[in-house]
């Protein structure tokens, strides 16, 4: 008998990894994706289809002028920063997250692999479940030499966050989706090229972000990956901490709260803008690196613990809450910005910010610096809203991560961005991959010019 060519279904790629390794952690993951995903696809092309003209919002003249503020451009279900309650990591706040996720043995913090699969697969993972991806992970810890012999090539003075970026890029080298893609792979089979990549991407970063810190702070000491160590405590452990209980501890908290800020924030949309033309993770992940060096993004963290250092330097002593008052009125009218406060989109105290400061009243409660962060929560907020002028009164994450680090030995400002770029990665990647699964075009906005503007504001 033959069978009619077009009655060939083609098997998926994760079946036919199913039949293979039937406990492989890609298989497992590509599993429940693959499983959600006609849902999902049908409820997508059904609102194209059905509600393809509703109106989601306006566009001003104002909003395309200054940031393209409010405009809803983007729907992602990873994440979501709710401006009165911060983010939400597929549904659950920061505290829930925290709490529920599972722990690393021996640690109050969650592993970042099972955090890892709750922004892909959408469901609160088990301990087995985060320990699949951790253990994943480990098998993809080795980073080609060749990046090694790139960022040895840089001129001495790079930005930790260049070097971060363009080793991110040099390993695009190892694309299974680019290859894949170029045998002719199926669209309805993208996105499993992207989970691989991703996976291997993303085992390697605490690796990379340590040898960052090493080549340039620690006179290129470098410490091998500990295997036994999770992904976080990995990360500590090879900039010298294998010791610090503490650290790692820090190390697990930070890596969850900085890994996803919904889909439209600078380094988001700049990632999934790339991932768009079907450029790999590798291409669109250092593009979210790109933005995130930026001082208004993810930068600000080294700007924010720059000035605190000023302010203790003003004060010997903590100041009282008189002192310091009159100290920050007087910072503000002089026209400086204060870094760590305001947010384009939260309208609260960044929960990012109160997880790391719970933590500081833990482990760090006597911290100068931390006592000074502390004391300035209590007085800035209403000497701002009083200015008038700021949005947001309240602290962001990025006016405590500093002080953190700071207080566990890691005084090179320069690295913080690179912390925090190795945890949004997990965002970034995470919307890349569901956006080749739910077939998300290569975007291409409209721009138009002034007189354009001007012409259609008279004939209005
Ligand atoms: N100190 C003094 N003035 C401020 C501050 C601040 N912390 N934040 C905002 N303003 C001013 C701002 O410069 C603007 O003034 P003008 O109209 O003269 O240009 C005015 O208040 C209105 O700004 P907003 O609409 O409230 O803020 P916007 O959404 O434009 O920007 C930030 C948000 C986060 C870029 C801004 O608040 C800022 O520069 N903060 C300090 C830097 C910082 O902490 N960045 C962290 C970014 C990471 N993160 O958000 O987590
Ligand atoms: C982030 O974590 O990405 C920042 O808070 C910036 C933002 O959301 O705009």
């Amino acid at each position: 008998m033959t069978v009619e060519p077009q009655t060939i279904v083609p098997i998926p790629v994760w079946q036919k990894r199913m039949i293979n390794r039937p406990d492989d952690c890609k298989t497992v993951i590509c599993q429940r994706i693959g499983a959600q995903l006609p849902a999902w696809r049908e409820r997508v092309e059904r609102l194209l289809k059905e509600k393809g003209s509703f109106k989601v919002c306006d566009v001003t003249v104002e909003q395309i002028y200054r940031g393209i503020r409010d405009v809803q451009i983007q729907v992602s279900d990873i994440s979501y920063v709710d401006p009165l309650e911060g983010i939400r990591l597929r549904g659950y706040t920061i505290p829930e997250a925290l709490e529920k996720l599972p722990k690393a043995a021996g640690s109050e913090y969650p592993l970042a692999g099972g955090l890892y699969y709750l922004l892909l697969v959408n469901e609160m993972p088990t301990l087995e479940d985060a320990l699949l991806v951790e253990d994943e992970w480990r098998k993809h810890l080795e980073v080609p030499g060749y990046v090694f012999d790139v960022l040895n090539a840089m001129p001495e003075d790079s930005h930790p966050m260049t070097l971060f970026s363009q080793a991110i890029l040099a390993m695009q080298h190892e694309s299974v989706f680019s290859r894949l893609y170029s045998q002719g792979l199926a669209r309805t089979d993208y996105w499993e090229g992207y989970l691989e990549d991703s996976i291997s991407l993303t085992a390697k970063l605490p690796s990379i972000a340590a040898y960052i810190y090493n080549k340039k702070f620690r006179d290129g000491n470098f410490i091998p990956p500990e295997p036994s160590l999770d992904w976080s405590a990995n990360f500590a452990h090879m900039i010298g901490k294998g010791d610090d209980r503490e650290y790692q501890e820090l190390c697990r908290l930070f890596f969850v709260l900085h890994s996803d800020h919904e889909g439209a924030n600078v380094s988001a949309h700049a990632s999934h803008l790339v991932a768009s033309a079907l450029s790999d993770v590798y291409f669109a992940c250092s593009a979210g690196m790109d933005g995130l060096a930026g001082p208004l993004h993810g930068l600000a963290n080294q700007e924010c613990l720059r000035w605190l250092l000023s302010v203790k330097a003003d004060f010997p002593e903590l100041p009282s809450h008189e002192q310091l008052g009159a100290y920050l009125q007087q910072t503000l009218d002089s026209g400086v910005v204060i870094p760590g406060y305001g947010h384009a989109v939260l309208r609260v105290t960044d929960p990012r910010f109160t997880a790391q400061l719970e933590f500081g009243k833990k482990y760090m409660p006597e911290d100068d610096l931390y006592q000074l962060v502390s004391r300035i929560y209590e007085v800035l907020p209403p000497i701002l809203s009083k200015a008038g002028k700021v949005k947001n009164p309240w602290p962001n994450v990025d006016a405590i991560n500093g002080t953190m680090q700071y207080h566990y030995g890691v005084r090179e400002f320069d690295i913080y961005t690179v912390l925090f770029g190795v945890s949004r990665n997990l965002g970034l990647s995470a919307h890349a991959i569901w956006a080749r699964a739910l077939g998300k075009p290569i975007e291409r906005p409209k721009s138009l010019t002034t007189k354009m503007l001007e012409d259609m504001i008279e004939k209005d």
